[in-house]
């Protein structure tokens, strides 16, 4: 659980970190199987070692990684920050390059990726290496989750990394987030964050989860196998937006039970979109763009 000095200073910041979360033994089992099986696989075919990589879907790897999702030592931290019913958005093994000078992730709100109808999410880094500059460790903007969404877009698209360049220009107001492996920090969605090179080339490697309150309703980017994953209550059927609340219906027959709407194309619709692509015409699949996710 988190103190009332430790809430009150997330809501001022923006973030948190929480120190010795984990023993030194369970650091080693998520070591372990961040080293192996599909996952080394998967981080050596995406060149690891030389660059940045965000390996998603972590929860569907290992099991280990599916029950630290729903660890209580995680989610009772987060149930007073965001809410008491509680889902995962996604899941990531967060690894620097073991290379000197390459890697880091440009400033962003991660909100910007994934915009929902509330902003009740935040995301947890659980920390399998000690962090600090050296090693390529984040950075957040204190106070920058109440500036609201700030521009991501060029030229209309989604570009990954904030624009807005004078949201991170004033240097008192930037906070190096030092972790010792086994510890953790918290971020709200709307916190300007990033992270640096890899100055030292030492490992510094993450298990990061983004939760969401569970009456957060997605509007766009990716629903990855995990998005949903219910780790804490109930997913209490209703929506809500910042300035209200409202009902989703559910029906008996329907599987599933709040009908295809997600999607927000019919099935007829997405196969006369699929024929006409090759008419010159510009439908949502064509506008796909390649989704990276912050
Ligand atoms: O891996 C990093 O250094 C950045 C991670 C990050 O920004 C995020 O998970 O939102």
């Amino acid at each position: 659980m988190l103190n009332a000095e430790q809430i009150a200073r997330f809501r001022t910041d923006g973030f948190l970190v929480v120190e010795d979360v984990f023993s030194p033994a369970e650091v080693a089992a998520y070591r372990a199987a961040a080293e192996s099986g599909r996952i080394r696989e998967i981080n050596a075919n995406r060149k690891h070692t030389e660059v940045h990589v965000h390996q998603l879907e972590v929860t569907c790897k290992d099991p280990l990684f599916r029950d630290l999702a729903a660890d209580a030592r995680l989610t009772d931290k987060l149930a007073p920050l965001i809410g008491e019913d509680l889902q995962v958005q996604h899941s990531k093994l967060a690894t620097q390059p073991l290379k000197k000078d390459v890697g880091g992730f440009g400033w962003h709100q991660d909100f910007a990726f994934f915009p929902h109808t509330n902003t009740d999410l935040a995301a947890i880094f659980v920390y399998l290496d000690d962090t600090d500059t050296e090693n390529g460790c984040m950075s957040m903007v204190r106070g920058s989750h109440k500036l609201g969404l700030l521009e991501h877009r060029v030229d209309g698209y989604f570009s990954g990394k904030c624009q807005e360049e004078q949201a991170w220009s004033d240097a008192s107001k930037v906070v190096p987030v030092r972790v010792r492996a086994g510890g953790i920090s918290i971020h709200h969605c709307l916190t300007l964050h990033g992270s640096g090179p890899n100055k030292s080339g030492l490992p510094r490697r993450g298990v990061v989860y983004q939760y969401r309150n569970a009456d957060a309703y997605q509007l766009a980017d990716h629903i990855w196998q995990d998005t949903g994953f219910q780790v804490r209550g109930r997913f209490s059927e209703t929506v809500r937006c910042e300035a209200g609340r409202i009902y989703i219906a559910k029906r008996k027959a329907w599987d599933p039970p709040f009908g295809n709407l997600y999607l927000q194309i019919g099935e007829q619709a997405q196969r006369w979109n699929a024929e006409r692509q090759g008419a010159g015409c510009r439908t949502p699949a064509s506008e796909q763009v390649a989704a990276v996710t912050g």
